[in-house]
Order: structure tokens, then C-alpha cells, then sequence
């Protein structure tokens, strides 16, 4: 396997699907509030144009376990996130095939992996027309390479530039509706909300905020004085990355990264700065990412019960002992 595939982060709220369905097995179908139902192989699917895109995919609770405030779910620091080249079809053109009824406002979508746990409830997810039409793709590669298994063999969908559970794997069944679904993964999860508030007032998480992570030095590494090299990603969701600044100063001084590689949407953009150090002991390194849309990375995060969208500056900031 492709190496940027074998090390892309992996999620499920269902059971992981052990063996790949064979092909000639499988079919997803288009139903709802349609003109024409359809039933399609994988070949019809790959018979229709084809389109690839940058994109970056990233766990609703990424960085929750950096909140200073312990919130609830999968402790995650920064490794819920990874970038790949998607091929596939869009949706909208078999949205478009299978015809929208009048009153069609949202879209959802089905896998074929089976429930955890004795409740059984399927990891059902919907997302409005309007971005199924604009900025969906269902996938069926990852890099060159056949989608893996785990991240959802044959085909999965990915609304560009949103968050993980908007992106429902091993896809076999897309239903219209006139509503949001509902069930337990659309009105118990991936919303924002306070304690004591019903997690179904909260706004569903979509987009993917501006956020800055370091991946090089780690977190705690001893380093010999002189060039330091302090790389890592930023991302913006369905915008482009604008900025990237550094901080070796407990966040008095900024100063511009490099930004290495195109500024595209819905993509990650590689960062570098290039820090000349002679004070030895400890220092703090912070970054703060700005995107296409002039928005920034706040100094905190926004607290919620489920520690979403945490792209606090303070929470992603790394110590090293400079000896
Ligand atoms: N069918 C199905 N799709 C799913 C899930 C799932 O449990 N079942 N989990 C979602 C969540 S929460 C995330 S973060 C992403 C992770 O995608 P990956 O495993 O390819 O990284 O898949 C999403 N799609
Ligand atoms: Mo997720």
C-alpha cells in the first residue's frame, strides 16, 4: 500500500469491515425524494467522469484531549487528520441522473459496516443538497491507489472541506430527504452544545476551522542549539491556507512561516520556519494559521461537552529543551 495511505489516521463508530465486498456484489443505489430510482454497479460508477482533488479529511474531535477542559470521546491530539488525492465521481452528477424531486433538501448516506454494540444503531449521516450538489465526491481512490478497505473499499463519500463524519465509508445506499436524517449520529453527536443544553439545539459540525499543527520538533525533544527546523501542516476546511505565523516567544513576537506547495481549497498546506536558537532551556513554540477568508486561528478554543473543532493556539502550542 501507498505509505501516505498506511499511515492515514483511521476512524469508525461501527464495526470495521474485516473483508473487502467483492465487486461484482456490490451496488449503491439512489433513493428517495427522486424522480427515478437507480441501482449502480462499479462499473457504471466508473464509467462516469472522473475528478481528482486535494483534500483533507479531519476527525470532528481532533485535538480534544488538548482542551484544558477534559471533554468527552476518542482522546485525540493531532493525529485525527490527514491529506490525500481523491479520485471518484462527483454527486451531483448522479443526483442529477437519478432527477430532484421538488421538496429534495438533504442527502444521506449509508455504509455497509454493521453497528457496534447491542443498541445496533448505524452510522447514518445526511448533509444539505446545497453542498451535496456544490462540493461532494464519491470516492473510490486514495492516492493512486483502489480507496483502502479501511477508509471504505469500494467507495466513500467525502464532503470536500468538512469533517470526518460528514464522509460515510464503504457507501451502498444515498437517500434524498426533505429533512436532516435522524438518529443517534445526527442528533446526539457532532454538535456543538453546552452542559446541561440538548446536544440537538447545537449546530451540527461541517466545516473544518483553521487550525495549525507542528509536526517537527515533537513535543518535549531535547534539541542542540543553532537552525532549528519547525514544519508542520495548516488547514482551512473548504478555504485555502493564507498564513502561517510562529512564535518562539510565549506569542509577543509572530514570525511568517514558509509556505511550501500550492495554496489550493479544501487541501493542507506544508509549513516551515527556520528557528536560530542560542538560549538554552526550555521555549514554547505556538503557530497561527489565517485562511483564504481572512479568518485566524483564535488564542483559545471555543468549549463544548464534545470537545469539537478544537483549533485553539494555545492548545496546539509544543515546549523543547534547547541544551
Ligand atoms: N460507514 C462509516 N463511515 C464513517 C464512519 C463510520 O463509523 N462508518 N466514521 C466516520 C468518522 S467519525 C470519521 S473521522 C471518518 C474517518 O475516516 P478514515 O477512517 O478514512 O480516516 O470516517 C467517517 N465515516
Ligand atoms: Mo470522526
Amino acid at each position: 500500500m501507498d505509505y501516505r495511505n498506511a499511515v492515514f489516521f483511521k476512524r469508525n463508530q461501527g464495526q470495521f469491515m474485516e473483508t473487502p465486498v467483492a465487486l461484482s456484489d456490490w451496488k449503491l443505489t439512489i433513493e428517495g425524494l427522486v424522480k427515478k430510482n437507480l441501482t449502480l454497479s462499479f462499473d457504471d460508477i466508473r464509467r462516469l467522469p472522473k475528478v481528482e482533488i486535494a483534500n483533507t479529511l479531519e476527525c470532528s474531535g481532533n485535538s480534544r484531549s488538548l482542551l484544558k477542559e477534559k471533554a468527552s470521546g476518542n482522546p485525540w491530539t493531532i493525529g485525527g487528520v490527514g491529506n490525500a488525492i481523491w479520485g471518484g465521481i462527483w454527486l451531483k452528477d448522479i443526483l442529477e441522473k437519478a432527477g430532484l424531486k421538488e421538496n429534495a433538501k438533504h442527502v444521506s448516506f449509508e455504509g455497509l459496516d454493521k453497528p457496534l454494540g447491542s443498541a445496533g444503531i448505524k452510522f447514518i449521516r445526511s448533509i444539505p443538497l446545497e453542498k451535496a450538489m456544490a462540493a461532494t465526491i464519491l470516492a473510490y481512490e486514495m492516492n493512486g491507489e483502489p480507496l483502502p478497505l479501511k477508509h471504505g473499499y469500494p467507495l466513500r463519500a467525502l464532503a470536500l472541506g468538512w469533517t470526518g463524519a460528514n464522509c460515510v465509508k464503504w457507501l451502498h445506499k444515498i437517500t434524498v430527504l426533505d429533512r436532516p436524517y435522524e438518529g443517534f449520529f445526527m442528533d446526539k453527536v457532532y454538535r456543538v452544545f453546552q452542559k446541561g443544553e440538548d446536544p440537538k439545539s447545537g449546530e451540527v459540525v461541517k466545516n473544518i476551522v483553521v487550525k495549525s499543527i507542528i509536526v517537527e520538533p515533537l513535543n518535549g525533544e531535547k534539541l542542540p542549539a543553532g537552525l532549528v527546523a519547525i514544519r508542520g501542516s495548516a488547514y482551512a476546511g473548504e478555504a485555502g491556507i493564507e498564513e502561517v505565523e510562529v512564535s518562539v516567544d510565549d506569542g509577543r513576537t509572530w514570525n511568517p512561516a514558509k509556505l511550501i506547495g500550492l495554496q489550493q481549497p479544501y487541501a493542507w498546506r506544508h509549513w516551515e520556519y527556520l528557528w536560530d536558537v542560542e538560549k538554552k532551556g526550555d521555549h514554547s513554540i505556538m503557530t497561527r494559521a489565517t485562511d483564504t477568508k481572512g479568518r485566524r486561528q483564535p488564542e483559545n478554543a471555543r468549549w463544548n461537552v464534545l470537545g469539537y473543532g478544537n483549533n485553539g493556539i494555545r492548545e496546539h502550542a509544543i515546549v523543547v529543551h534547547i541544551v
